[in-house]
């Protein structure tokens, strides 16, 4: 790459091995159900999530919005932390094309939603009021700071929301960071919720795709609405070909991403101007910000990194966050600390 990309996860190129996998691919028409790649993509994510069913999908906003127009109907509430991801960063898509309500509730630090907030959020039985159905989870949590919830809570969450008759829909775009950060395998995480979407484009480098998993009837539910949203692809075995290749060498691998970020961390707390985020990183993102003292803005400190080589992002007026992946190897963290130094010095 020829630049140090720290923007995120997302900017990786697939691996030498993803790209041969792809001239390989056998391939069919998967709007037939006929592409054997992406059938056997489907069967591994099921398995890795312990679900019945797996349905390869565009994006992980495109899982998102599958999944919850799926449990959910027109006027239906659903339960968001009011810094998810699928509430703040997807277009609003579950309201426009679902006709669905979200309720935030606020995301905890570490990204969970309290127990009691949920709680609080369900609706009366009352025609004034849309009728709850669903609440999504998000591990890890993007920006709560990469932060990670473990399986008790999942369980948890997924126990009181049957108890209720609602549904929980985990968007696990980075599940298996959240897996390898804390030594479990991801299916500890997925199990008990009714469906997780996870992405194969980040972290495990594949060029695009997600899965989103949960039973056979729910994946035929969203299998229908892949369709209506567009999202039904032909020929899509060259893509699923590199997923395959995500899952089976990507993801233990992802432990040397987190080892990167804490490198990177440990780095910029000495660079005079920044201020880390105390407990940055969980996984993957370091989360920083500018020192009152520091008279540039974070897109004036990002425009002056860029011209050294090192891209990253802006988040607010003075904060970055800086994303580890496998095209970050030690030489770029020691790059990214000497430019920081540099800009602010
Ligand atoms: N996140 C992107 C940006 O949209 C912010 C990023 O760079 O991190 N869930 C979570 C938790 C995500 O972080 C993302 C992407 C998605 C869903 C959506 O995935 P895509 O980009 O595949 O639609």
């Amino acid at each position: 790459m020829e630049f140090i990309d720290l923007r995120s996860d997302t900017v990786t190129h697939p691996t030498p091995q993803m790209r041969e996998a792809m001239a390989k691919a056998e391939v069919g028409d998967d709007v037939y159900g006929e592409d054997p790649t992406v059938n056997r993509l489907q069967e591994m994510g099921a398995a890795m999530t312990r679900k019945e069913a797996g349905l390869f999908v565009s994006s992980g906003t495109m899982g998102n919005l599958a999944a919850i127009l799926a449990h959910c109907g027109r006027g239906d509430e659903a339960i968001l932390g009011n810094k998810a991801h699928t509430f703040l960063f997807e277009a609003g898509g579950i309201s426009a094309l679902g006709g669905v309500h979200s309720c935030q509730v606020d995301n905890q630090p570490d990204g969970s939603l309290a127990i009691e907030d949920i709680e609080a959020a369900i609706r009366p039985d009352d025609a004034h009021h849309p009728v709850t159905r669903l609440i999504a989870l998000e591990n890890t949590h993007n920006r709560c700071g990469g932060t990670y919830q473990m399986p008790e809570y999942t369980r948890q969450v997924s126990g009181f929301a049957h108890q209720h008759g609602l549904v929980v829909h985990l968007d696990g775009a980075r599940i298996f960071n959240a897996a390898v950060a804390q030594g479990v395998v991801a299916k500890e995480l997925t199990a008990p919720v009714d469906s997780v979407t996870f992405c194969l484009s980040k972290g495990l480098c594949a060029p695009v795709g997600s899965l989103l998993c949960g039973s056979k009837e729910f994946i035929a539910k969203a299998h229908h609405i892949r369709k209506q949203l567009g999202g039904g692809m032909r020929q899509a075995g060259i893509l699923a070909a590199a997923g395959i290749v995500a899952l089976d060498t990507m993801v233990d691998r992802l432990a040397e991403d987190h080892a990167r970020a804490r490198n990177l961390a440990e780095g910029l707390k000495q660079v005079k101007g920044l201020v880390v985020d105390a407990g940055s990183p969980a996984t993957n993102m370091v989360f920083l910000s500018l020192a009152e003292a520091v008279p540039f803005t974070a897109e004036q400190v990002v425009e002056k990194m860029k011209t050294l080589g090192v891209r990253i992002s802006a988040v607010s007026e003075r904060r970055f966050r800086l994303v580890t992946h496998y095209w970050i190897e030690a030489e770029g963290v020691e790059k990214t600390i000497a430019a920081f130094r540099e800009v602010l010095q």
